[in-house]
């Protein structure tokens, strides 16, 4: 199955916590990468002080189940030190599992599509560079969501990690 994971972080080096997060994940036995998207910037989508963010989406193919999936890029977040205090504060790592194949999942722990997903500059622009042609169930066409989707201070940056 392809998944698409979406990637950010604004602590603590955030490039160094994306590097560090797509070699532990390409590591994983079950996922292999398929591609990796550049680095974007973009400002905290709250008004919420806190430091801007770097975001990249991630390709994968994978037989783990969505489940198993979920628990393993958890661990990674917890192993690069992600500590939970409050919902949308600043983390070190956020491991977001935008799409799993084309399938519709409502577990009480994971939904996909990512809920978020259809309107966040920092996920379907960098998720359009790797994957332009997708369709996004529920959704419709990727391209259709990105047309609709302001910038909002989104940012390509030339690092590549
Ligand atoms: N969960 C349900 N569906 C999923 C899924 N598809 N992928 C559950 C991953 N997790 C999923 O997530 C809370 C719970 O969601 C998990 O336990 C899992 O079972 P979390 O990562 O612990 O908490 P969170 O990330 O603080 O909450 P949430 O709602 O996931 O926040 P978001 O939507 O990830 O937003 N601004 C910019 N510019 N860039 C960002 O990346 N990110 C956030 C966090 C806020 N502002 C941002 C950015
Ligand atoms: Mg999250």
């Amino acid at each position: 199955m392809i998944s698409y994971l979406g990637l950010g972080s604004n602590l603590e080096t955030p490039i160094e916590q994306l590097r560090d997060a797509r070699l532990a994940i390409a590591k994983i036995s079950g996922i292999e990468e398929i591609a990796f998207s550049s680095l974007y910037r973009s400002p905290p989508m709250d008004s919420r002080v806190q430091p801007d963010y770097i975001n990249a989406v991630m390709a994968i193919e994978t037989d783990l189940s969505p489940l198993k999936l979920l628990a393993v890029m958890q661990n990674v977040e917890n192993e690069q030190g992600r500590v939970r205090k409050e919902r949308w504060g600043a983390r070190t790592l956020d491991i977001d599992i935008l799409l799993f194949g084309d399938e519709i999942l409502n577990f009480p722990e994971l939904c996909v599509p990512h809920y978020g997903m259809t309107e966040r500059a920092f996920v379907l622009y960098p998720l359009a560079e790797i994957a332009p042609n997708l369709t996004i169930p529920k959704y419709g066409k990727l391209t259709d969501l990105v047309n609709r989707c302001p910038l909002d201070g989104l940012e390509r940056l030339s690092d590549v990690i």
